[in-house]
């Protein structure tokens, strides 16, 4: 393709992209903070929601609300397709090979920690080992931590460069015969860094050691294809890719769920119960003890039907456009300093300022009614690193623009004036 006709591809792929039309979607947007038209900047930590999710949510409790797996009245019949119908859109959002492999959990979090204490705990005895990365959120920290106590197992560390790109030819030394598990995030919350997971996954079977991918910031930026990625394990948040709180996605091979333990007792998980034996109900019921989280998983379906109507790919360039945008902006502010400057990153923006401490940005940004996050990041390993305490992060989501940014830079300039 010549440079002229790529060229007109971009044009028309961002043409295509109304971004004035995707923030419409999106109704808490458009209000006021203080006076001042709200610029939200901390979607890495939770996505706002577009009004397809809430209505599909409401339509739920409105229409079809009734315990699921249970009844044989029409609403709960109802009610148990509706749920069904949403983890096979997760399955199709994963592209994963079978429904089975779905289980619905509370988010990235919970997924996490059922795996270290279903699969690490059958699994892992003293001396084997876990490996993570430098850049990891403590939620792929302390469930391997606590597994380690458990089992004697060894917790080791992949580190990363200066620009926060994890340094492969040390990870590939670090996978060894004692290496069980590698559990790394697709995508860093502080960094925005893209880590090479089909190579990771490699590297890591390889030595015959299964593979855990935090999928909490990817999912809402990256086409996500299991398949392709050959993870084992792929652990996600609803609430940050659109969808609503308290639902998130463990993604398991379905012969590693077939052989793992349950991780909590109670209804829908088993098949049958006396008080001799208990019989358990196949994955992904069996990962799933009680009334699970209805209308939270008819939610997130709804936020997989809004990701597929903007498309993956028309949202990821509009992003890429945004971050550059936000990049070269940022870089022309006297005395900031980007924290996180891989080749390959999503919009996630995390920076200090000269003789500012983070919460004060963030406290005077808000009074301009600028969200942004300042602190740990739940990432303190990561801080101690680059040699931190906190940084201030501004991330984006597919109704971030320019505007924002220009926003967050005369934000900034009042901070620098208040400590001048
Ligand atoms: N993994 C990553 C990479 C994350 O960014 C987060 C949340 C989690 C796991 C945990 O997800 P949860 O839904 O189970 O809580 N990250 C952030 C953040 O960056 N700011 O607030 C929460």
């Amino acid at each position: 393709m010549s440079d002229l006709q790529s060229g007109v591809q971009t044009l028309h792929l961002t043409a295509g992209y109304d971004v004035e039309r995707v923030r419409r979607m999106f109704p808490i947007l458009a209000q006021q903070i203080y006076g001042k038209p709200l610029i939200y900047l901390d979607s890495a930590a939770t996505s706002q929601k577009p009004l397809a999710v809430i209505e599909a949510m409401s339509h739920f409790f409105l229409q079809e609300n009734a315990n699921v797996h249970r009844g044989v009245h029409y609403l709960s019949v109802r009610a148990t397709e509706e749920y069904e119908k949403a983890r096979s859109k997760v399955q199709g959002f994963l592209n994963a090979e079978h429904v089975e492999e779905i289980v619905f959990v509370r988010g990235t979090t919970e997924a996490v920690n059922l795996v270290a204490q279903t699969y690490g705990k059958a699994q892992l005895r003293d001396g084997d080992e876990v490996l993570i990365s430098a850049m990891e959120h403590h939620s792929n920290i302390v469930p391997w931590q606590m597994l380690c106590e458990q089992t004697g197992a060894r917790l080791r560390v992949a580190p990363i460069d200066d620009a926060g790109e994890l340094l492969l030819d040390e990870l590939e030394r670090l996978i060894g015969p004692r290496t069980r598990l590698v559990a790394v995030t697709h995508v860093s919350n502080v960094l925005g860094t893209i880590n090479p997971i089909r190579r990771i996954v490699e590297l890591a079977h390889a030595q015959g050691a299964r593979v855990l991918i935090d999928g909490a910031q990817a999912a809402p930026h990256l086409k996500i294809d299991v398949r392709a990625l050959g993870c084992d394990f792929y652990a996600l948040s609803g609430h940050k890719m659109y969808g609503p709180t308290g639902i998130g996605v463990l993604y398991g091979r379905r012969e590693l769920l077939d052989a793992m333990p349950p991780y909590q007792g109670g209804g829908d998980m088993i098949l049958s119960v006396s008080f001799e034996k208990t019989i358990y109900n196949k994955p992904p019921y069996k990962f799933e003890a009680g009334t699970p989280n209805m209308v939270g998983a008819i939610g997130l379906g709804a936020a997989i039907d809004f990701l597929a109507a903007l498309g993956p790919e028309a949202i990821a360039a509009h992003e890429q456009r945004v971050l550059a945008y936000a990049q070269k902006a940022l870089a022309a502010v006297p005395g900031l300093r980007l924290i996180g400057t891989a080749a390959q990153k999503v919009g996630v923006l995390s920076f200090v300022l000269d003789g500012i401490h983070p919460h004060d940005i963030g406290t005077i940004l808000d009074r301009e009614g600028i969200a942004i996050r300042t602190g740990h990041h739940c990432a303190q390993p990561l801080m101690n690193r680059f040699g931190l305490a906190a940084t201030a992060r501004a991330s984006l989501g597919c109704y971030s623009n320019e505007q924002d940014i220009d926003g967050l830079v005369a934000g900034l300039a009042k901070v620098q004036e208040v400590f001048r």
